[in-house]
């Protein structure tokens, strides 16, 4: 039996204690932070995570604007949408939920963000830092699994890590941040040979691949900590899934994180923390 993180009551205890400390923002600044998401087109769920931001803002007591455009939104207009935020004083963060429709450049979008307003951690300004291990805003869904496995009090220094999937948003930057914990990080990928062999090494397994139920038992090491990022519709029930086969890893796994209500939750608490960075950095270099 694996001792099951619930990102959903980690976030709620953080998000209660971050509602605590920007109640006390009005009277010192004289505003509350302001975070603004823009969403291009009607993705399902795309629609789903932005509601979620907007429904965390609301408990935490942060202000949010969703702009919402349709997937036929010219790439000069987003641009000029953006360029209206970053000059814009009240707005401390700028999020553009992807992925973005195929006729729009999403790195041209990204770097087009004022990198101080940059809550998600993708700006390539942001991404340098966080390599060369400067101060940076680190991105949501790393920043969450680094701070489930610690809550969890996963000892990650010296542990064999492998991680499932290179994204910019996921599996890159995760790396990077269990490397920085010291553990002896595997980048794995669609091209790796012998995945199975590989994952089986894995004390501390970490899987973004996007493919419902991909990780199966024959995977897993008997005691393996096991991270679901993964968001998936089950192609046989319509349920929510994630990247792991969970009732078949949670027996053999010592730690494990469920979908939904492991990293999802995660993923927006940490945005909710990066708002208020952006926002105090802001008003302490007043
Ligand atoms: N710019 N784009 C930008 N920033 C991000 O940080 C994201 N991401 C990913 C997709 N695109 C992005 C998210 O917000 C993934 N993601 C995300 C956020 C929240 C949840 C899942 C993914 C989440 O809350 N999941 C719930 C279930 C939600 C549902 O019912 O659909 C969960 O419990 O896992």
């Amino acid at each position: 039996m694996a001792n099951i993180i619930s990102g959903k009551e980690l976030s709620a205890r953080l998000k209660a204690d971050m509602a605590a400390e920007v109640a006390t923002f009005g009277a010192k600044y004289g505003r509350v932070p302001h975070l603004t998401v823009i969403l291009v087109g009607e993705d399902p769920g795309s629609v789903s995570y932005v509601t979620g931001k907007a429904k965390a803002s609301a408990e935490v007591g942060i202000r949010n604007t969703t702009i919402r455009k349709p997937a036929t939104i010219a790439e000069e207009e987003l641009l000029g949408i953006i360029a209206g935020l970053n000059a814009d004083p009240e707005v401390d963060g700028i999020l553009v939920q992807l992925p973005l429709p195929k006729h729009i450049d999403e790195q041209k979008v990204i770097a087009a963000i004022d990198e101080t307003k940059d809550v998600d951690g993708f700006h390539p300004l942001n991404v340098a830092a966080l390599w060369q291990k400067q101060p940076c805003t680190l991105p949501c869904t790393p920043k969450g699994i680094v701070k489930m496995l610690k809550t969890a009090g996963v000892e990650i220094a010296g542990k064999r890590a492998v991680v499932i999937g290179r994204s910019n948003i996921v599996g890159l930057p995760v790396s990077k941040l269990l490397l920085d914990e010291n553990a002896t990080v595997t980048v794995t990928h669609s091209r790796t040979r012998d995945l199975a062999e590989v994952t089986r090494g894995a004390e501390i397994l970490v899987v973004a691949i996007g493919r419902p139920k991909f990780v199966t038992a024959d995977m897993v090491a008997e005691g393996a900590v096991v991270i679901d990022v993964g968001v998936n519709r089950d192609p046989e029930t319509g349920k929510l899934c994630g990247d792991v086969d969970f009732a078949a890893v949670e027996p053999k796994a010592s730690v494990i994180t469920p979908v939904p209500g492991g990293v999802g939750p995660m993923t927006i608490c940490c945005l909710m923390e990066n708002t208020i960075e952006c926002f105090l950095r802001k008003m302490q270099a007043r």
